[in-house]
């Protein structure tokens, strides 16, 4: 498991496992970039010290000399390692947090599709709904809000879906993203790891609206958010006791 050591921010899971994978691409590319660049002020230095005459080199036949054969296969060899350690990099990373996740709250994140809106196993699953424009999020209790609040450090599941056309859903942040589409729900998760205020903001051109389709999510301490929670919820029951 690589980690970045220029992570500007440990803000949720999602965000670290989205800035270890950024540095190691980034690292990777780096290494690929130096042997790259310096093959090809190396390649015409090395060749032109062999100084064969044009009428010497025929096409299709590679020089006998087997050093820069070798060379050259060495170089090529190393991209498709890049690659591979791009895939394996990722896979062992994404794995390792859906593990983690797994055992503390016995949910698998690739499989949260299922999941009804509730509460599992102390983790939240709130209703997002997109709409021209503008955002509803509806908690497990039946409140409804505008601005997102969210438990620090507990998994928080959005079901997202639209009113009317497409809209993306991101809290960039915390390395959020995910399409709201009309007629569809697409699920996304995060961890919120430290207490603030982040942008909610459409990532998808979706009318003259589009650019002030703003809010905020506001990470609370828990017991803070239990209390937000709990009293929304009360006040809503004494709503409908009236109606
Ligand atoms: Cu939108």
């Amino acid at each position: 498991m690589f980690h970045y050591p220029f992570n500007p921010s440990e803000l949720s899971e999602t965000a670290k496992l989205w800035w270890d994978l950024f540095g190691f691409y980034l690292a990777v590319a780096l290494i690929l970039g130096a042997v790259i660049y310096a093959s090809l002020v190396l390649i015409p230095v090395l060749y032109s010290r062999s100084r064969k005459s044009v009428d010497e080199i025929k096409p299709g036949v590679v020089p006998g000399d087997r050093g820069k054969t070798l060379y050259l296969a060495m170089i090529v060899l190393l991209i498709i390692a890049a690659f591979m350690s791009i895939f394996v990099e990722s896979y062992i990373s994404v794995n390792k947090l859906a593990s983690l996740i797994e055992d503390e709250y016995g949910v698998n994140v690739d499989n949260l599709e299922q999941l009804q809106p509730g509460e599992v196993d102390g983790a939240l699953i709130i209703e997002v709904r997109a709409f021209q424009w503008g955002w509803t999020f509806i908690y497990p209790n039946g409140v409804e809000s505008d601005v997102l609040y969210l438990p620090e450090d507990r998994l928080v599941i959005f079901k997202v879906t639209s009113d009317d056309v497409f809209h993306a859903f991101a809290i960039p942040d915390l390395r959020v993203k995910i399409d709201a589409i009309p007629g569809q729900v697409n699920t996304s998760w995060t961890i919120p790891e430290k207490p603030g205020t982040y942008r909610i903001q459409c990532y998808e051109l979706c009318g003259v609206g589009h650019a002030e389709m703003i809010t905020k999510a506001v990470v609370l301490p828990q017991d803070l958010f239990d209390f937000w929670y709990k009293s929304m919820g009360e006040e809503l029951k004494g709503l409908e006791g009236k109606g």
